[in-house]
Protein backbone atom coordinates (compact mmCIF):
# COMPACT_ATOMS: atom_id res chain seq x y z
CA UNK A 1 0.00 0.00 0.00
CA UNK A 2 2.59 2.41 1.15
CA UNK A 3 4.96 1.06 -1.77
CA UNK A 4 2.03 1.67 -3.88
CA UNK A 5 1.29 4.89 -2.74
CA UNK A 6 5.11 6.09 -3.09
CA UNK A 7 5.14 4.98 -6.90
CA UNK A 8 2.59 6.49 -7.81
CA UNK A 9 3.61 9.97 -6.44
CA UNK A 10 7.10 9.18 -8.20
CA UNK A 11 4.93 8.81 -11.26
CA UNK A 12 3.61 11.85 -10.72
CA UNK A 13 6.20 13.63 -10.02
CA UNK A 14 7.82 12.48 -12.79
CA UNK A 15 5.21 12.57 -15.91
CA UNK A 16 4.91 16.27 -14.44
CA UNK A 17 1.14 15.02 -12.79
CA UNK A 18 1.69 16.57 -9.55
CA UNK A 19 -1.40 18.39 -10.24
CA UNK A 20 -2.86 14.93 -9.37
CA UNK A 21 -1.94 15.04 -5.83
CA UNK A 22 -3.05 18.09 -3.63
CA UNK A 23 0.53 18.61 -2.44
CA UNK A 24 1.13 22.53 -4.02
CA UNK A 25 -1.22 25.64 -3.11
CA UNK A 26 -1.28 25.84 -7.41
CA UNK A 27 -1.50 23.81 -10.17
CA UNK A 28 0.82 24.59 -13.06
CA UNK A 29 1.71 27.36 -14.80
CA UNK A 30 -0.71 26.10 -17.81
CA UNK A 31 -3.42 25.80 -15.15
CA UNK A 32 -4.37 29.52 -16.80
CA UNK A 33 -4.65 32.32 -14.55
CA UNK A 34 -6.71 34.82 -16.41
CA UNK A 35 -6.10 38.40 -17.18
CA UNK A 36 -8.45 38.94 -14.28
CA UNK A 37 -7.07 37.48 -11.59
CA UNK A 38 -3.16 39.50 -12.10
CA UNK A 39 -4.40 42.31 -9.64
CA UNK A 40 -1.18 42.45 -6.94
CA UNK A 41 0.20 45.33 -7.21
CA UNK A 42 3.47 45.03 -9.14
CA UNK A 43 6.73 45.99 -6.34
CA UNK A 44 9.48 48.16 -7.71
CA UNK A 45 12.87 47.03 -5.39
CA UNK A 46 14.58 49.95 -3.61
CA UNK A 47 17.47 51.27 -5.34
CA UNK A 48 20.70 50.98 -3.25
CA UNK A 49 22.96 54.08 -4.45
CA UNK A 50 25.75 53.97 -1.87
CA UNK A 51 27.72 56.35 -0.26
CA UNK A 52 31.33 57.76 -0.45
CA UNK A 53 33.70 57.76 1.61
CA UNK A 54 36.59 58.16 0.71
CA UNK A 55 36.52 58.07 -3.14
CA UNK A 56 34.85 55.07 -3.26
CA UNK A 57 30.86 54.10 -3.53
CA UNK A 58 30.12 52.62 -0.44
CA UNK A 59 27.49 49.21 -0.47
CA UNK A 60 26.22 47.88 2.54
CA UNK A 61 24.67 44.47 1.77
CA UNK A 62 23.18 41.97 4.46
CA UNK A 63 22.15 38.14 3.37
CA UNK A 64 19.35 37.49 5.60
CA UNK A 65 17.00 35.59 6.32
CA UNK A 66 12.99 36.32 6.06
CA UNK A 67 9.46 35.62 4.94
CA UNK A 68 7.18 37.09 2.78
CA UNK A 69 3.17 36.39 1.84
CA UNK A 70 3.38 35.09 -1.65
CA UNK A 71 -0.52 34.26 -0.88
CA UNK A 72 -2.68 36.38 1.44
CA UNK A 73 -2.29 34.22 5.03
CA UNK A 74 0.42 32.12 3.95
CA UNK A 75 3.81 32.65 5.33
CA UNK A 76 6.57 31.86 3.22
CA UNK A 77 10.25 31.34 4.41
CA UNK A 78 12.37 33.25 2.16
CA UNK A 79 15.94 34.91 1.80
CA UNK A 80 17.03 37.87 0.65
CA UNK A 81 19.38 41.35 0.80
CA UNK A 82 18.64 43.92 2.85
CA UNK A 83 15.10 42.71 2.79
CA UNK A 84 12.71 39.71 2.90
CA UNK A 85 13.17 38.47 -0.56
CA UNK A 86 15.61 39.21 -3.43
CA UNK A 87 17.64 42.63 -2.95
CA UNK A 88 18.04 45.98 -4.34
CA UNK A 89 19.01 47.61 -7.08
CA UNK A 90 22.41 48.54 -6.97
CA UNK A 91 22.89 51.96 -8.91
CA UNK A 92 27.07 51.96 -10.16
CA UNK A 93 28.70 54.52 -12.45
CA UNK A 94 31.13 53.66 -14.73
CA UNK A 95 34.66 55.19 -13.50
CA UNK A 96 34.06 55.42 -10.26
CA UNK A 97 35.09 52.51 -7.42
CA UNK A 98 32.91 50.29 -5.61
CA UNK A 99 33.15 48.89 -2.18
CA UNK A 100 30.83 46.22 -0.90
CA UNK A 101 30.34 45.13 2.66
CA UNK A 102 28.52 41.77 2.28
CA UNK A 103 27.43 41.07 5.57
CA UNK A 104 26.27 36.72 5.64
CA UNK A 105 23.14 36.88 8.80
CA UNK A 106 21.87 33.45 6.81
CA UNK A 107 23.25 30.95 9.49
CA UNK A 108 24.55 29.10 6.38
CA UNK A 109 27.86 29.71 4.04
CA UNK A 110 27.02 31.52 1.17
CA UNK A 111 28.67 34.22 -1.56
CA UNK A 112 27.06 36.81 -3.87
CA UNK A 113 28.61 36.81 -7.78
CA UNK A 114 28.37 39.99 -9.32
CA UNK A 115 26.78 38.35 -13.08
CA UNK A 116 28.05 40.28 -16.24
CA UNK A 117 30.41 42.50 -14.06
CA UNK A 118 33.89 42.65 -15.55
CA UNK A 119 36.19 42.70 -12.62
CA UNK A 120 38.97 40.38 -10.40
CA UNK A 121 38.88 36.95 -10.03
CA UNK A 122 38.95 36.64 -6.66
CA UNK A 123 36.02 39.85 -6.21
CA UNK A 124 33.78 37.62 -8.83
CA UNK A 125 32.07 35.87 -5.72
CA UNK A 126 32.32 32.65 -6.90
CA UNK A 127 32.51 29.35 -5.17
CA UNK A 128 36.05 30.55 -4.03
CA UNK A 129 34.78 33.39 -2.23
CA UNK A 130 32.88 31.31 0.33
CA UNK A 131 30.97 34.31 3.24
CA UNK A 132 31.24 32.47 6.29
CA UNK A 133 27.87 32.43 8.25
CA UNK A 134 28.17 35.79 11.15
CA UNK A 135 30.87 37.50 8.73
CA UNK A 136 31.70 39.98 6.15
CA UNK A 137 33.46 39.99 2.67
CA UNK A 138 34.55 43.51 1.46
CA UNK A 139 35.37 42.88 -2.17
CA UNK A 140 36.12 46.13 -4.20
CA UNK A 141 36.60 46.74 -7.83
CA UNK A 142 36.75 49.79 -10.74
CA UNK A 143 33.29 50.13 -12.64
CA UNK A 144 34.82 49.54 -15.78
CA UNK A 145 32.06 48.60 -18.55
CA UNK A 146 28.81 50.65 -20.36
CA UNK A 147 25.61 51.06 -19.03
CA UNK A 148 23.49 47.88 -18.41
CA UNK A 149 21.49 45.71 -16.57
CA UNK A 150 23.62 43.36 -14.59
CA UNK A 151 22.65 41.13 -11.30
CA UNK A 152 23.90 39.44 -8.46
CA UNK A 153 23.16 36.34 -6.86
CA UNK A 154 24.52 33.29 -4.79
CA UNK A 155 26.82 30.97 -6.01
CA UNK A 156 27.64 28.68 -3.57
CA UNK A 157 28.85 25.31 -4.28
CA UNK A 158 26.34 22.75 -4.63
CA UNK A 159 23.97 25.54 -3.01
CA UNK A 160 22.94 28.04 -5.77
CA UNK A 161 19.98 26.71 -6.50
CA UNK A 162 18.36 26.50 -3.28
CA UNK A 163 19.99 29.66 -2.39
CA UNK A 164 18.87 31.67 -5.34
CA UNK A 165 15.47 30.35 -4.81
CA UNK A 166 14.93 31.16 -1.47
CA UNK A 167 15.27 34.99 -2.57
CA UNK A 168 19.32 35.37 -3.07
CA UNK A 169 19.53 37.73 -6.12
CA UNK A 170 19.04 41.40 -7.30
CA UNK A 171 19.42 43.30 -9.98
CA UNK A 172 22.66 45.86 -10.30
CA UNK A 173 22.72 48.31 -13.02
CA UNK A 174 25.40 50.27 -14.42
CA UNK A 175 25.14 54.08 -15.57
CA UNK A 176 27.27 56.10 -17.93
CA UNK A 177 27.24 59.45 -19.76
CA UNK A 178 26.64 57.86 -23.12
CA UNK A 179 23.45 56.31 -22.10
CA UNK A 180 22.35 59.20 -20.24
CA UNK A 181 22.83 61.45 -23.24
CA UNK A 182 20.93 59.04 -25.44
CA UNK A 183 17.20 60.53 -24.40
CA UNK A 184 15.70 56.68 -23.51
CA UNK A 185 13.38 56.38 -20.51
CA UNK A 186 15.73 56.40 -17.37
CA UNK A 187 13.49 57.55 -14.43
CA UNK A 188 13.63 54.67 -12.15
CA UNK A 189 10.03 53.47 -10.98
CA UNK A 190 8.74 56.11 -13.15
CA UNK A 191 9.16 54.93 -17.20
CA UNK A 192 11.70 53.34 -16.29
CA UNK A 193 11.14 49.55 -14.57
CA UNK A 194 13.05 46.09 -13.45
CA UNK A 195 11.24 43.39 -14.05
CA UNK A 196 12.89 39.82 -12.34
CA UNK A 197 10.58 37.15 -13.61
CA UNK A 198 10.70 33.62 -12.03
CA UNK A 199 9.02 30.89 -11.21
CA UNK A 200 8.59 29.09 -8.25
CA UNK A 201 6.79 25.89 -6.63
CA UNK A 202 4.83 26.51 -3.34
CA UNK A 203 3.52 23.64 -0.75
CA UNK A 204 0.16 23.72 0.56
CA UNK A 205 1.87 25.62 3.71
CA UNK A 206 2.98 28.63 1.50
CA UNK A 207 6.65 27.28 1.90
CA UNK A 208 8.70 26.48 -1.21
CA UNK A 209 9.15 22.96 -2.63
CA UNK A 210 12.98 22.77 -3.88
CA UNK A 211 13.69 20.00 -5.63
CA UNK A 212 11.56 16.88 -5.42
CA UNK A 213 13.07 14.08 -7.69
CA UNK A 214 14.58 12.99 -10.78
CA UNK A 215 12.35 15.40 -13.22
CA UNK A 216 13.35 18.47 -11.01
CA UNK A 217 17.15 17.52 -11.13
CA UNK A 218 17.16 16.89 -15.16
CA UNK A 219 14.85 19.43 -16.16
CA UNK A 220 16.36 21.81 -13.08
CA UNK A 221 13.32 23.12 -11.18
CA UNK A 222 10.00 24.71 -13.02
CA UNK A 223 7.57 26.39 -10.47
CA UNK A 224 3.63 26.72 -11.05
CA UNK A 225 3.75 30.12 -10.24
CA UNK A 226 5.26 32.98 -11.82
CA UNK A 227 6.49 35.76 -10.03
CA UNK A 228 8.03 39.11 -11.30
CA UNK A 229 9.92 41.11 -8.63
CA UNK A 230 8.68 38.68 -5.93
CA UNK A 231 5.00 39.51 -6.86
CA UNK A 232 1.98 36.52 -7.85
CA UNK A 233 0.15 37.56 -10.65
CA UNK A 234 1.38 40.92 -11.05
CA UNK A 235 -0.62 44.23 -12.53
CA UNK A 236 1.62 47.14 -13.78
CA UNK A 237 -0.23 51.00 -14.00
CA UNK A 238 1.34 52.09 -16.51
CA UNK A 239 1.50 55.89 -15.75
CA UNK A 240 4.19 57.58 -18.95
CA UNK A 241 3.27 56.78 -22.56
CA UNK A 242 6.68 55.11 -23.33
CA UNK A 243 8.11 52.59 -20.48
CA UNK A 244 11.28 50.91 -20.59
CA UNK A 245 11.36 47.90 -19.02
CA UNK A 246 14.38 45.85 -17.65
CA UNK A 247 13.84 42.56 -17.90
CA UNK A 248 15.77 39.61 -16.00
CA UNK A 249 15.31 35.77 -16.42
CA UNK A 250 15.87 35.30 -12.65
CA UNK A 251 14.42 31.78 -12.66
CA UNK A 252 16.73 28.60 -11.83
CA UNK A 253 15.50 26.76 -14.94
CA UNK A 254 12.70 28.18 -17.36
CA UNK A 255 12.29 30.06 -19.87
CA UNK A 256 10.46 32.64 -21.56
CA UNK A 257 9.55 33.34 -25.20
CA UNK A 258 7.91 36.84 -24.40
CA UNK A 259 5.37 38.50 -26.70
CA UNK A 260 2.07 40.59 -25.42
CA UNK A 261 -1.39 39.53 -25.91
CA UNK A 262 -2.10 42.02 -28.17
CA UNK A 263 1.14 41.10 -30.31
CA UNK A 264 2.28 44.87 -30.20
CA UNK A 265 5.51 45.95 -31.51
CA UNK A 266 7.98 47.02 -28.98
CA UNK A 267 11.82 47.60 -29.26
CA UNK A 268 14.95 45.70 -27.93
CA UNK A 269 17.37 48.79 -27.24
CA UNK A 270 20.23 46.46 -24.91
CA UNK A 271 20.87 42.75 -24.03
CA UNK A 272 22.78 41.57 -21.49
CA UNK A 273 26.11 43.62 -21.97
CA UNK A 274 24.53 46.75 -22.67
CA UNK A 275 23.08 48.95 -25.62
CA UNK A 276 22.96 47.40 -28.76
CA UNK A 277 24.40 48.61 -32.25
CA UNK A 278 21.05 49.26 -33.06
CA UNK A 279 17.30 48.95 -31.62
CA UNK A 280 15.94 45.76 -32.68
CA UNK A 281 11.50 45.91 -33.31
CA UNK A 282 10.42 42.73 -32.45
CA UNK A 283 7.12 40.98 -31.02
CA UNK A 284 8.73 38.40 -29.24
CA UNK A 285 11.41 38.03 -27.29
CA UNK A 286 13.59 34.67 -25.72
CA UNK A 287 14.93 35.03 -22.46
CA UNK A 288 16.96 31.91 -20.82
CA UNK A 289 17.80 31.88 -17.28
CA UNK A 290 20.15 34.17 -16.80
CA UNK A 291 19.77 36.53 -19.60
CA UNK A 292 18.68 40.12 -19.65
CA UNK A 293 16.88 42.36 -22.24
CA UNK A 294 15.80 46.26 -21.92
CA UNK A 295 12.71 46.89 -24.58
CA UNK A 296 10.81 49.91 -24.88
CA UNK A 297 6.88 49.57 -24.72
CA UNK A 298 4.12 52.50 -25.98
CA UNK A 299 1.06 52.39 -24.16
CA UNK A 300 -2.25 54.22 -25.84
CA UNK A 301 -4.87 55.73 -23.01
CA UNK A 302 -7.52 52.78 -21.32
CA UNK A 303 -5.44 49.59 -22.27
CA UNK A 304 -5.20 46.33 -20.40
CA UNK A 305 -2.75 44.13 -21.89
CA UNK A 306 -0.94 40.50 -21.02
CA UNK A 307 2.98 39.54 -21.10
CA UNK A 308 2.17 35.85 -22.17
CA UNK A 309 4.74 33.34 -22.80
CA UNK A 310 4.13 31.76 -25.82
CA UNK A 311 6.06 28.36 -26.80
CA UNK A 312 8.59 27.73 -29.51
CA UNK A 313 7.82 25.05 -31.53
CA UNK A 314 9.14 22.24 -29.32
CA UNK A 315 11.31 20.24 -31.70
CA UNK A 316 13.60 23.46 -31.95
CA UNK A 317 14.01 23.05 -28.24
CA UNK A 318 14.53 19.90 -27.38
CA UNK A 319 14.25 16.38 -28.65
CA UNK A 320 13.83 12.63 -27.38
CA UNK A 321 13.12 11.87 -24.17
CA UNK A 322 13.49 15.21 -22.89
CA UNK A 323 11.02 16.83 -25.67
CA UNK A 324 8.84 14.24 -24.08
CA UNK A 325 9.31 15.26 -20.24
CA UNK A 326 9.18 18.79 -21.41
CA UNK A 327 6.35 18.03 -23.58
CA UNK A 328 3.22 19.99 -21.63
CA UNK A 329 5.50 22.91 -21.46
CA UNK A 330 4.27 23.68 -24.69
CA UNK A 331 1.45 26.01 -23.82
CA UNK A 332 1.29 29.67 -23.26
CA UNK A 333 0.75 31.27 -20.03
CA UNK A 334 0.32 34.86 -18.25
CA UNK A 335 3.17 36.34 -17.31
CA UNK A 336 1.61 39.76 -15.66
CA UNK A 337 -0.71 42.15 -16.40
CA UNK A 338 -0.53 45.96 -17.71
CA UNK A 339 -3.29 48.15 -17.23
CA UNK A 340 -2.82 52.46 -18.68
CA UNK A 341 -5.09 55.20 -17.50
CA UNK A 342 -4.06 58.72 -19.11
CA UNK A 343 -0.68 57.75 -19.03
CA UNK A 344 1.62 60.99 -19.30
CA UNK A 345 4.84 62.55 -20.99
CA UNK A 346 6.59 62.11 -24.74
CA UNK A 347 7.42 59.52 -27.03
CA UNK A 348 10.79 60.06 -27.76
CA UNK A 349 12.27 58.37 -31.29
CA UNK A 350 14.38 55.88 -30.24
CA UNK A 351 18.15 56.79 -32.01
CA UNK A 352 19.17 54.54 -34.66
CA UNK A 353 22.05 54.41 -33.57
CA UNK A 354 22.28 53.35 -30.02
CA UNK A 355 25.87 52.72 -29.31
CA UNK A 356 29.48 50.86 -30.41
CA UNK A 357 30.41 48.32 -29.28
CA UNK A 358 33.82 46.26 -29.96
CA UNK A 359 34.47 44.31 -33.04
CA UNK A 360 36.72 40.94 -32.18
CA UNK A 361 37.81 39.73 -35.71
CA UNK A 362 38.10 35.67 -35.76
CA UNK A 363 40.94 36.16 -37.59
CA UNK A 364 42.39 37.58 -34.39
CA UNK A 365 41.36 34.82 -32.32
CA UNK A 366 44.66 32.90 -30.95
CA UNK A 367 42.90 30.04 -30.30
CA UNK A 368 39.39 27.97 -30.62
CA UNK A 369 38.31 26.28 -27.52
CA UNK A 370 35.49 23.42 -27.62
CA UNK A 371 33.00 22.82 -24.54
CA UNK A 372 30.93 19.53 -25.45
CA UNK A 373 28.27 19.48 -23.56
CA UNK A 374 26.24 16.23 -21.79
CA UNK A 375 23.89 15.05 -19.98
CA UNK A 376 24.42 11.38 -18.77
CA UNK A 377 21.23 9.72 -19.81
CA UNK A 378 20.24 6.03 -18.47
CA UNK A 379 17.44 3.83 -19.03
CA UNK A 380 13.89 4.86 -18.70
CA UNK A 381 15.54 8.70 -19.17
CA UNK A 382 16.94 8.58 -15.93
CA UNK A 383 19.88 10.00 -15.07
CA UNK A 384 22.64 8.18 -14.51
CA UNK A 385 26.01 9.39 -11.66
CA UNK A 386 23.93 10.93 -9.03
CA UNK A 387 25.38 12.36 -6.29
CA UNK A 388 27.14 15.77 -6.60
CA UNK A 389 27.90 16.57 -9.75
CA UNK A 390 27.12 13.43 -11.89
CA UNK A 391 25.43 13.38 -14.68
CA UNK A 392 26.50 16.88 -15.79
CA UNK A 393 29.66 17.57 -17.72
CA UNK A 394 31.27 20.11 -19.81
CA UNK A 395 34.03 18.10 -21.84
CA UNK A 396 32.92 14.92 -20.28
CA UNK A 397 33.93 16.48 -16.32
CA UNK A 398 32.22 17.43 -14.14
CA UNK A 399 33.00 20.54 -12.34
CA UNK A 400 35.61 20.36 -9.32
CA UNK A 401 36.39 23.15 -7.46
CA UNK A 402 40.37 22.03 -7.04
CA UNK A 403 40.41 21.50 -10.92
CA UNK A 404 41.33 24.37 -13.66
CA UNK A 405 40.36 23.58 -16.83
CA UNK A 406 41.10 26.15 -19.26
CA UNK A 407 44.08 28.73 -18.95
CA UNK A 408 43.66 31.74 -20.77
CA UNK A 409 46.31 34.37 -21.69
CA UNK A 410 45.61 37.94 -20.87
CA UNK A 411 44.85 39.93 -23.54
CA UNK A 412 44.01 37.08 -26.21
CA UNK A 413 40.99 37.08 -28.08
CA UNK A 414 39.47 33.63 -28.26
CA UNK A 415 36.16 31.97 -29.83
CA UNK A 416 35.04 29.61 -27.34
CA UNK A 417 32.67 27.36 -29.07
CA UNK A 418 29.68 25.17 -27.29
CA UNK A 419 28.05 21.57 -28.77
CA UNK A 420 25.22 20.78 -27.19
CA UNK A 421 24.95 16.93 -27.37
CA UNK A 422 22.17 16.67 -25.36
CA UNK A 423 18.53 16.16 -25.44
CA UNK A 424 18.15 19.81 -23.81
CA UNK A 425 18.77 23.45 -24.27
CA UNK A 426 21.13 25.06 -21.62
CA UNK A 427 22.14 28.55 -21.44
CA UNK A 428 25.90 28.95 -21.19
CA UNK A 429 27.36 32.20 -19.06
CA UNK A 430 31.36 33.26 -18.60
CA UNK A 431 32.27 35.00 -16.19
CA UNK A 432 33.78 38.16 -16.25
CA UNK A 433 34.07 39.10 -19.70
CA UNK A 434 30.92 39.94 -22.39
CA UNK A 435 31.44 37.97 -25.44
CA UNK A 436 29.44 38.34 -29.44
CA UNK A 437 27.68 35.40 -30.94
CA UNK A 438 30.08 34.71 -34.23
CA UNK A 439 27.04 32.30 -35.33
CA UNK A 440 24.78 29.20 -34.30
CA UNK A 441 25.15 26.08 -36.71
CA UNK A 442 27.19 28.26 -39.01
CA UNK A 443 24.30 31.02 -39.03
CA UNK A 444 24.62 34.56 -37.93
CA UNK A 445 22.18 34.86 -35.07
CA UNK A 446 18.93 36.65 -34.96
CA UNK A 447 19.87 40.63 -34.51
CA UNK A 448 19.08 41.29 -31.23
CA UNK A 449 21.64 38.72 -30.16
CA UNK A 450 24.66 40.69 -31.78
CA UNK A 451 25.51 43.13 -29.26
CA UNK A 452 27.65 42.11 -26.40
CA UNK A 453 26.37 39.02 -23.94
CA UNK A 454 27.13 36.62 -21.03
CA UNK A 455 24.72 34.09 -21.59
CA UNK A 456 23.77 32.22 -24.33
CA UNK A 457 20.98 29.47 -24.98
CA UNK A 458 22.63 26.88 -26.60
CA UNK A 459 19.62 24.11 -28.27
CA UNK A 460 20.06 20.81 -28.16
CA UNK A 461 22.17 19.68 -31.14
CA UNK A 462 23.43 23.21 -31.92
CA UNK A 463 26.91 24.82 -31.87
CA UNK A 464 27.28 28.24 -30.83
CA UNK A 465 30.71 30.69 -31.35
CA UNK A 466 30.93 33.15 -29.02
CA UNK A 467 34.41 35.52 -29.45
CA UNK A 468 35.65 37.91 -26.73
CA UNK A 469 39.09 39.29 -25.49
CA UNK A 470 40.39 38.95 -21.68
CA UNK A 471 41.29 41.94 -20.85
CA UNK A 472 42.76 44.03 -17.52
CA UNK A 473 42.62 41.26 -15.09
CA UNK A 474 44.76 38.34 -14.77
CA UNK A 475 45.10 35.93 -11.88
CA UNK A 476 46.89 32.89 -11.76
CA UNK A 477 45.33 31.53 -8.38
CA UNK A 478 41.71 32.69 -8.58
CA UNK A 479 39.91 31.29 -11.42
CA UNK A 480 36.41 32.01 -12.95
CA UNK A 481 33.92 30.71 -13.60
CA UNK A 482 31.78 28.98 -16.98
CA UNK A 483 28.70 27.14 -16.73
CA UNK A 484 24.81 26.22 -17.69
CA UNK A 485 22.61 28.85 -15.72
CA UNK A 486 20.28 26.43 -15.02
CA UNK A 487 21.18 26.53 -11.15
CA UNK A 488 20.68 22.80 -10.96
CA UNK A 489 22.27 21.34 -14.07
CA UNK A 490 25.32 23.99 -12.34
CA UNK A 491 25.08 22.43 -8.80
CA UNK A 492 25.48 18.82 -10.56
CA UNK A 493 28.46 19.29 -12.02
CA UNK A 494 27.93 21.38 -15.47
CA UNK A 495 30.56 24.29 -14.98
CA UNK A 496 33.88 24.84 -15.60
CA UNK A 497 36.88 27.36 -14.10
CA UNK A 498 39.62 28.95 -16.07
CA UNK A 499 42.16 31.28 -15.08
CA UNK A 500 43.45 34.42 -16.59
CA UNK A 501 47.71 34.05 -17.12
CA UNK A 502 49.57 37.58 -17.28
CU1 LIG B 1 21.99 23.07 -18.43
Amino acid sequence: MRMNRRRFLQAAAISGAASLVPLYLSRDVFAGYAAKDFNAPLAIPPELKGRTVGGKRVYDMTLQRGSMQFFEGLDTPTAGINGNYLGPVIRARRGESALFNVKNQLGEPSTIHWHGLHLPARMDGGPHQTIAPGQTWRPEFDINQPASTQWYHSHMYHRTGVQVYYGLAGLFYIDDEHSQNMDLPDQYGVNDIPLVIQDRRFKRDGSFHYISGMRDQMLGVLGNDILVNGVVRPKYEVRQKQMRFRILNGSNARSYNLEFSDQREFVQIASDGGLLEKAVRMRQLHVSPGERAEIVVQFENNEDVMLQHKPLPENKRARGMMAMMMSGNDRPFNVMRFTSHDPQGEVVKIPARLATIPVWSVADAAVTRRFDLDMQMMGMGMMGGGGNGGGFSINNKSYELERIDTVVRLNDIEIWEFTNNSPMPHPMHIHDIQFRILDRNGKLPPLNERGLKDTVLVNADETVRVITKFENYADENSPYMYHCHILEHEDRGMMGQFVVKA
